[in-house]
């Protein structure tokens, strides 16, 4: 632990290790960020998740908006595609969480003209369609919060990238923590938000199980403010009957290598897609298998897009799923990575293009899978399988 940035050891005469818990006030960047948020006083924010918002992010976001409302900054939270996990549209229903869906083709969305600046909050911009967008719009992009590695190249007046913190609540809980806005128990906004972050932790760390000691600090504070039982609420949604299908696909289609189990489930339907990371959460259990990779064609019929969408879960420490799936997939012609993760997750997003469009030609369907599951497979398992795989993961 001497080394880890978040601790202290120390040794004292008796040669016993003592470790003394780093308050947030020496890790977060807090004076930038309360400078930031004085300059921009007045101000209309937006605020952008990724399109699938997790937890975490939808948490975090909120906790940023109560922060920023509390600085006389006003932000509106936006997502591109759908709440699909069931426990997320408990989180949002329960808890009256305020983000909102934005399509991208709908044009409904909210009139840019009203904000100054654009937060990026549990992602870096590459995993939002809105974020072109709302860049070509001319919005600066004042702040980006995130535990992921690093992307991309961000052009923001602040960035505060930390992916050694497992969660994204686990750096909101700090802001909080150092003062930037006092919670009080009696406002129910307060308690709804820090049960809403207790549950983005949560998640992101494996209920806890991957949590850093900077994680577990800031669960120890929220757990002063959260409401229990609003929490269980949250976490018994139980899954739909799609969900369990996809999981079921999952299961027959593994093939298993070097413990690594990878299932490709076929196409889905755009609001399914959660389904995706559930079923690679229900594979890395399985006995001898350390990482899950599921991924499927989703298909988006507003927009008339397909993309291969996966999800990768390893419980294996010296897996360090941002490389191990920029190395698997690369990148476009724009030099963006298909994928990229943060501690024990990942996921991946592959435009069909030009093959996209689902036809009532169930061959061609057919076929066009078996091209994406083989060619998937085939540069995943150069990396899983020591025998042909240059590269072993060890
Ligand atoms: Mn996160």
């Amino acid at each position: 632990m001497a080394n880890s940035p978040s601790s202290v050891a120390e040794a004292n005469p008796q040669g016993t290790v003592q470790i003394a818990p780093v308050h947030p006030e020496q890790e977060a960047p807090i004076q930038a960020i309360r400078q930031l948020l004085e300059n921009h006083a007045g101000e209309r924010q937006i605020i952008l998740l990724q399109d699938f918002p997790d937890p975490d992010a939808l948490s975090s976001a909120w906790a940023y908006s109560l922060i920023a409302r509390a600085h006389d900054i006003d932000c509106d939270i936006y997502y591109a595609g759908t709440l699909s996990h069931q426990e997320n549209i408990a989180l949002v229903r329960l808890t009256g969480l305020p983000a909102r869906r934005w399509a991208v083709t709908s044009g409904d969305g909210p009139d840019l003209s009203q904000y100054q600046g654009v937060v990026l909050i549990d992602n870096q911009g590459t995993t939002s369609h809105l974020f072109p967008q709302v860049k070509a719009a001319g919005l600066p992009l004042v702040l980006v919060i995130d535990h992921h590695s690093p992307q991309t190249k961000l052009d923001a007046e602040f960035v505060d990238l930390r992916p050694h913190i497992r969660a994204t609540a686990t750096i909101l809980t700090q802001y909080l923590q150092c003062g930037m806005l006092t919670l009080d128990r009696s406002n129910s906004k307060h308690v709804k938000c820090a049960t809403a972050l207790i549950h983005g932790l949560r998640s992101d760390t494996n209920q806890l199980m991957h949590a850093s000691e900077a994680d577990f600090l800031a669960g120890a504070y929220l757990s002063r403010y959260y409401d229990s039982q609003l929490l269980s609420a949250v976490l018994q949604a139980s899954r739909s009957k799609r969900v369990m299908d996809v999981i079921e696909r999952s299961l027959r289609n593994r093939k298993i290598q070097n413990s690594v189990s990878i299932a490709g489930v076929g196409y889905l339907r755009y609001e399914d897609r959660d389904a995706i990371p559930q079923a690679a959460d229900f594979l890395i259990t399985e006995e001898n298998v350390h990482t899950a990779v599921v991924f499927g064609i989703v298909h988006d019929e507003d927009e008339e897009r397909e993309v291969v969408i996966g999800s990768l879960r390893t419980s294996k420490i010296t897996l360090d799923p941002d490389e191990f799936l920029k190395e698997a997939f690369g990148h476009d012609s724009e030099g963006r990575f298909f994928g990229g993760g943060r501690s024990m997750a990942g996921g991946f997003e592959i435009p069909i293009g030009f093959l996209s469009g689902f036809y009532e030609n169930g061959d061609y369907n057919r076929l066009k899978w078996d091209v994406f599951d083989t060619q998937i497979k085939q540069k995943l398992l150069r990396l899983v399988n020591p025998e042909d795989g240059v590269i072993s993961t060890d």
